[in-house]
């Protein structure tokens, strides 16, 4: 586990980590597995706690008490590092969070591991059942009333057609890029380059490319809830959640998987403490062939798998959002008291949002590069000019300071996104680029003064673009636990600084609205969702035709061993 040749990026990580404390800004460094085990044990060292615990009649062998941060509500808890205790009764099903014990709350001290401030305020809320929260396939007492599907398998006999290079440089079809797995981010693409199939040129697409920050506020104004805003790439770490895949469930045969080694709160190397290991992986499939490169991770009630799918034309993100069981609220006979649809009997599905905002540093042909603005303005014919009266144009507007690429999205008065390089321009003397095409669009209805919504600004507008700086990658900022908002992209756009023909980056937020319904439990369908980056007058022409098609002699036909 832990091999020496990781110590120096260990201890490089481990120097910012600390470095923080001097830093001016608000907020403080990630939560440490050290910090959530010792925090989850704090309310068993409490009188109060257990006299509530005993008088709701759940047995202590079946607490689990998790501590999720506590966002920023003011100077009262400020000049310490706190978290909010939280417990649920894991009798009889594997899924506890199904079973939250509603209304109990601990406000405690990660430093001196002190209890603050100690909630019951639900006593007379009921601890929601167990039966039908076990989510496991063994665990499904009757037989399914559909027919079974046959098993289908996809077969690659000559074996992969990707090659990874010192475990990090993956070379397919006519994509090269570096993969590395990071504490914070999860999963970083750098360097993606593109081999023009005419030139047979290595042509830079992008320098790197990652989750840049998390935000899923919920909706909820009870003492135990209002602060649940989570950011969970600042706040948790998505490398830090990973979870390991699973071979042939999660990834084909040949599929590459790759460690992720990060430091723990004393300097060590260590893998993921949430699970045993973190793996990235890298699939191959037919007839659509893509390469994906997958990390999953769980944070809190959430799974998360991140692919970056990279295809034979263009480059896509793709995020898939796989929830286990939310948290849940208790049956209000008035339902606009309600934050949320019943799921199930006791069980409230409180409404919340998901933001994750990319950080795409784009390098099209070279590090120096223009955003565009392709608007598409209505016009109006003249009288007597065409027997139409309306029709559009796109409008390419360069933007020159930050202000003008902050950009929210609008159905009525739509553009297209260009990142263009202006000094590479194509046989026809169009500027070579990639667009970006956004997928998930909501948006944040929070006011700009709310809490949460003033730490989580970088949500403010769907798309914004920033010069390069090596000090601006974490769309929250440096420090995201308990910061105020004083350093986040929201801020340094503000500065509006001059980004035509400059090395700049790109900032994307995915977005959805989740209000739950009864399939969500016990378990949640998968919620996809994704961008995508394509390109834009960069090849002289479709590169796609350059690709051999498939032909029947090179494909295996798999017959069943015995036939029927
Ligand atoms: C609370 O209960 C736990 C488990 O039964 C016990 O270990 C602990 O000593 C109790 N704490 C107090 C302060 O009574
Ligand atoms: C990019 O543009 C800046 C000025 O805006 C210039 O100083 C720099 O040399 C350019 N870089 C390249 C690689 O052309
Ligand atoms: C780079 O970013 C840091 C942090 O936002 C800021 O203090 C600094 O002024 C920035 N530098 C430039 C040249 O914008
Ligand atoms: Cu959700």
């Amino acid at each position: 586990m832990a091999s020496p040749m990781c110590l120096p990026w260990t201890w490089i990580l481990a120097v910012s980590l600390a470095m923080p404390y001097i830093n001016a800004s608000s907020g403080y460094p990630m939560l440490s597995v050290d910090d959530i085990l010792a925090a989850s044990k704090v309310p068993f060292s409490n009188a109060e706690f257990n006299k509530s615990i005993a008088a709701r009649g759940v047995s202590s062998s079946d607490l689990i008490c998790l501590p999720p941060s506590a966002g920023w509500f003011g100077p009262n808890e400020e000049g310490k590092r706190v978290v909010k205790v939280l417990c649920y009764s894991k009798e009889s099903t594997p899924n506890f969070y199904m079973r939250p014990i509603e209304g109990l709350i601990m406000t405690v001290d990660l430093d001196s591991m002190e209890m603050l401030k100690f909630s019951d305020t639900g006593r007379d809320i009921p601890i929601p059942k167990s039966s039908g929260t076990d989510y496991r396939y063994t665990a499904q007492k009757k037989e399914p009333e559909m027919e079974p599907l046959n098993p289908i398998s996809i077969e690659q006999p000559k074996g992969p057609s990707f090659k990874v290079e010192d475990g990090h440089i993956v070379k397919w079809a006519n994509w090269v890029f570096h993969l590395k797995a990071d504490q914070r981010a999860g999963l970083v693409i750098s360097r993606a380059m593109v081999r023009d199939s005419k030139k047979g040129e290595l042509r830079n697409v992008m320098y790197k490319g990652f989750a840049s920050e998390f935000f899923v506020p919920y909706m909820d104004l009870d003492e135990s809830w209002y602060f649940k805003s989570y950011m969970d790439a600042g706040e948790f770490g998505l490398g830090m959640s990973a979870l390991p895949l699973v071979p042939l469930n999660d990834c084909p045969r040949h599929s590459y998987y790759m460690d992720g080694v990060f430091s723990t709160s004393d300097g060590h190397p260590a893998m993921p403490a949430t699970s045993v290991g973190d793996i990235q992986k890298i699939r191959e499939t037919r007839p659509k062939v893509t390469l994906v490169a997958r990390m999953a991770a769980s944070v809190g009630n959430y799974d998360y798998i991140f692919d970056w799918e990279f295809q034979m034309v263009g480059l896509s993100g793709m995020l898939m959002v796989k929830g286990s069981p939310h948290q849940s609220l208790y049956q209000v006979p008035n339902q606009d008291a309600m934050s949320g649809p019943l799921i199930l009997e006791n069980v409230i599905g409180v409404v919340h949002d998901h933001f994750i905002t990319f950080h795409l540093d784009m390098d099209i042909d070279g590090a120096n590069n223009s955003f565009v603005n392709v608007n598409l303005v209505k016009q109006r014919s003249l009288p007597g000019e065409s027997p139409r009266k309306s029709y559009w144009k796109a409008k390419r507007k360069i933007a020159k300071t930050e202000k003008d690429a902050q950009i929210k999205l609008k159905l009525y008065d739509p553009s297209e996104f260009h990142m263009i390089n202006p000094s590479k321009m194509s046989r026809l003397g169009n500027p070579t680029g990639y667009k970006i095409v956004p997928g998930g669009t909501a948006a944040s209805l929070l006011d700009h003064d709310d809490p949460p919504q003033l730490r989580s600004a970088f949500t403010n507008n769907q798309i914004w673009v920033t010069p390069y700086n090596k000090s601006e990658q974490w769309a929250a900022g440096l420090l995201v636990l308990q910061s105020r908002g004083d350093d986040t992209l929201a801020v340094w756009s503000e500065r509006d600084r001059h980004i035509e023909n400059e090395d700049i980056v790109l900032w994307y937020t995915l977005g959805f609205h989740h209000i739950p319904c009864q399939e969500d439990f016990p378990v949640m369908p998968t919620v996809t969702s994704g961008f995508e980056l394509k390109p834009i007058n960069f090849f002289e022409s479709n590169p796609i035709l350059r690709s051999a098609p498939a032909f029947e002699k090179d494909l295996p036909v798999c017959r069943p061993s015995a036939s029927s």
